[in-house]
């Protein structure tokens, strides 16, 4: 299997992580992509028409996209507890977390394009500050839902531990621990995985 991604990509770090903690971080090999949405990447555009990353090529030539799709792929290649819980509750909370994790990314990764691609005089500042709004109303719930999460593992809290990652990486300056003790700490505990640890943008 070849993996497609980044090690800016925080939806390449999701299934990174993943790999790590499902154990199957040797069994695929890793393409580093240089791409924006107007700077696209031809082998990943050949494998995934939308020209984003993280793309995952299987032995028998299938691209499988997006991150979510890819992760649920992975989970159903090894052994260990599942990081999809396989129905019930515990199921759609996972997913319910992992889409508002994904939310938020492509929420930063949109007002990241917008403030460092764009030209100036095209930025629309109305837009950013709706935008950072998004991710605001995000944490404030995550504040007072975090201390549910317990030490659970899944895909839920793993996207979102790789969201939080992401806001460290590239909006550090607008300090989301401000104000919300509580997601500091699960979050600091989460940073703390061998798996995490091993997957730190750059
Ligand atoms: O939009 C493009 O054309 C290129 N962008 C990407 O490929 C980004 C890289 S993050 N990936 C996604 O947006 C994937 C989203 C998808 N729903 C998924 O896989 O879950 C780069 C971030 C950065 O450099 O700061």
């Amino acid at each position: 299997m070849r993996l497609h991604t980044s090690p800016a990509s925080p939806f390449g770090r999701k299934v990174a992580v993943v790999l790590h903690e499902t154990g199957l971080w040797d069994r695929v090999e890793r393409r580093d992509a240089t791409l924006s949405p107007i700077a696209p990447d031809p082998e990943v555009c050949a494998a995934n028409p939308l020209g984003k990353i993280p793309c995952l090529e299987l032995d028998d030539g299938t691209a499988l996209y997006d991150s979510r799709v890819i992760c649920e792929y992975l989970d159903g290649l090894h052994a260990g507890p599942r990081l999809f819980p396989p129905e019930g509750p515990a199921r759609f909370t996972a997913l319910r977390l992992q889409a508002l994790a994904d939310g938020m990314l492509d929420t930063a990764v949109g007002l990241r394009y917008e403030t460092f691609l764009r030209p100036e005089t095209f930025r629309w500042p109305e837009w950013i500050a709706a935008q950072k709004l998004k991710i605001t109303r995000a944490l404030d719930r995550l504040e007072g839902e975090c201390e549910g999460f317990g030490e659970r593992i899944d895909i839920g809290t793993l996207a979102l531990a790789c969201a939080l990652g992401y806001l460290d990486f590239r909006f550090a300056e607008d300090r989301w621990r401000d104000g919300r003790p509580r997601l500091a700490a699960w979050y600091a505990r989460m940073a703390a995985r061998p798996s995490m640890v091993a997957t730190v943008p750059r």
